[in-house]
């Protein structure tokens, strides 16, 4: 039969509700599943949060009989292992489902390529590759840990329009308005982790929590990288740290006696070298970790920067300027490191947002 321009809407709208969940299923996935019959949706789902029951379960039992003879459009390829749950290729068979669409196949060694064999064993028709591309950014954080043993990188920068990300000894500076700000607050709920230095922990004393009215549970684990333990025992980040995980990357050869107190004070101190993100990334990862923002300051982000390793740069621009006293931003606009392409502008009252992002 092949793919026709219905499959494609029908695909952009499991994505669309895959997203749902973003950074809500521990390291699952966030797949979207669609049941269509005759044009028609007649079962959805999307994996639960946590991370469990998957996708395709959800969409089939909320589609019932109607998933006889219909067509599955799935984001991920459907598992086919025996994990915490009985696999979706099985389900998907025992509906009697007569085809399955499916934009991005699954890296996981128990999974890849073998949910596809399940299904076309079982004499079902099976479409791979659909909206792949979109497919994959929506699935950036699990693919990039899977393949690549780290989370997904996004640095967020927010720029006066002097180029200035804040003011020497001025602590926190307002750049962006109201929305931006929101919108930062979004991307934090869907992200596993943020990252400051300790910089910009000490002249800014961030809470770096989700306030966002309903999503406040959905703050990421805040992680600063701290070499020589300074970050003060009277900072927000302490005294909030049974509340919302607090994560300090120390040199491993540490004052004990600095370490201590930040310990009794709920503080989780990892030894290892802040100043190797190719190191720190993989120790995130194998907690977790499958997607981290990286916040501040400037020195911190020019880490990254040089180290290769931001999958996706946000540049917001205010109209204010900084002026005298200002700290330069480590990246402009007109200087965005080569293989980043522009996938976007966006405006946020006053404020603009420029999107990039690296071949995945
Ligand atoms: C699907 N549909 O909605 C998701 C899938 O620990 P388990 O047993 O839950 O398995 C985790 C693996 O399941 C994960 O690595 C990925 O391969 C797949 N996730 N698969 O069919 C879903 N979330
Ligand atoms: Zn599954």
């Amino acid at each position: 039969m092949g793919v026709g321009p219905h499959d494609e809407r029908f695909m952009a709208a499991a994505i669309r509700l895959s997203r749902w969940h973003t950074g809500l299923t521990s390291t699952n996935p966030s797949v979207g599943c669609l049941i269509v019959r005759d044009g028609v949706i007649v079962g959805r789902g999307v994996t639960a949060l946590g991370g469990r029951p998957h996708a395709e379960p959800q969409a089939l039992a909320d589609a019932a009989e109607l998933a006889r003879g219909a067509t599955a459009y799935v984001t991920l390829e459907p598992c086919s292992h025996h994990g915490k749950t009985p696999p979706c290729a099985e389900a998907l068979i025992a509906y009697g489902v007569a085809r399955v669409v499916i934009a991005v196949t699954d890296p996981d060694p128990r999974v890849s390529g073998r949910g596809i064999a399940l299904l076309r064993a079982a004499g079902i028709e099976v479409d791979a590759g659909l909206l792949e591309e979109e497919g994959r950014r929506a699935l950036a954080g699990y693919l990039t840990r899977q393949t690549k043993n780290r989370p997904y990188v996004t640095l967020k920068l927010a720029i006066s329009a002097d180029g200035m990300i804040g003011r020497e000894g001025g602590g926190q500076v307002a750049i962006t308005g109201p929305a931006a700000r929101a919108q930062v607050h979004s991307l934090r709920a869907e992200t596993d982790a943020i990252l400051v230095g300790i910089g910009t922990a000490i002249a800014d004393d961030p809470l770096l929590t989700v306030r966002t009215p309903g999503l406040e549970s959905q703050s990421p684990i805040r992680t600063v990288l701290d070499p020589a333990l300074e970050l003060p025992l009277t900072s927000k980040l302490v005294n909030s740290a049974r509340d919302v995980p607090v994560i300090v990357v120390a040199r491993p050869e540490m004052d004990e006696a600095r370490a201590e107190p930040l310990r009794s004070a709920g503080v989780e101190i990892l030894p290892c070298d802040p100043y190797h993100p190719e190191v720190l990334l993989p120790a995130l990862a194998s907690r977790g970790i499958s997607s981290l923002l990286v916040e501040g300051g400037a020195k911190t982000a020019r880490l990254f920067l040089d180290a290769g390793l931001v999958d996706r740069i946000q540049l917001y621009q205010g109209p204010g300027t900084i002026g005298e006293g200002g700290i330069e931003s480590p990246l402009q606009k007109t200087d965005m490191p080569s293989g980043f392409a522009h996938r976007g502008t966006f405006i946020f009252g006053e404020d603009r947002l420029d999107e990039y992002e690296r071949e995945l």
